[in-house]
């Protein structure tokens, strides 16, 4: 089982799109585990694109990401830091294949609605920056035998 952290923006907050993108991971089968409602704070935003900050468009994130409360999510299921960010799509919205998240809702490269971790070290990394451990629930869904095989 993988962990991946999960971020509605600011945009997906504002334009009501919430619980269609949790349906998507819903319906795939994924378990949410951890989920809150924040605003991002620029030093916030500075720790979680740490990568970015030295970076031409940071300021224009930076701002983005601060404007509006957001929603953080732990999601935890079989690769699925792969998963969710081929449910995504690609990171510009214009670039996104037509049924991924972005490919129907973003036309944007920064307003690309959701964040996902890209590998197994930064999803630890951001989960840790969301959320403390108690806030945090592995829980064995009652749907699992309906999910997958039990050697899966
Ligand atoms: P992703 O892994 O898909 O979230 O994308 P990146 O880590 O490459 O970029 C992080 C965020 O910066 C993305 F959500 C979009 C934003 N971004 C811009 O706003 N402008 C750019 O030129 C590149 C990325």
């Amino acid at each position: 089982m993988e962990r991946s952290l999960v971020l509605l923006k600011p945009d997906c907050v504002q334009r009501r799109l919430m619980g269609r993108v949790l349906a998507r991971f819903e319906d795939k089968g994924l378990n949410v585990i951890a989920m809150k409602m924040l605003q991002v704070t620029p030093d916030l935003a500075k720790q979680h694109y740490a990568e970015h900050v030295e970076k031409p468009f940071y300021p224009g994130l930076e701002a983005f990401i601060t404007a509006s409360p957001i929603v953080a999510l732990v999601v935890e299921g079989l690769e699925v830091i792969r998963v969710v960010r081929e449910i995504l799509g690609a990171t510009s919205g214009l670039k996104a294949a037509a049924g991924t998240i972005r490919g129907d809702y973003s036309s944007s490269r920064q307003m690309n609605l959701v964040h996902a971790s890209d590998g197994p070290e930064a999803a630890a990394r951001e989960i840790a920056l969301y959320f403390k451990p108690e806030e945090v629930f592995g829980y064995e869904p009652c749907l699992t035998p309906w999910l997958k095989a039990s050697d899966e």
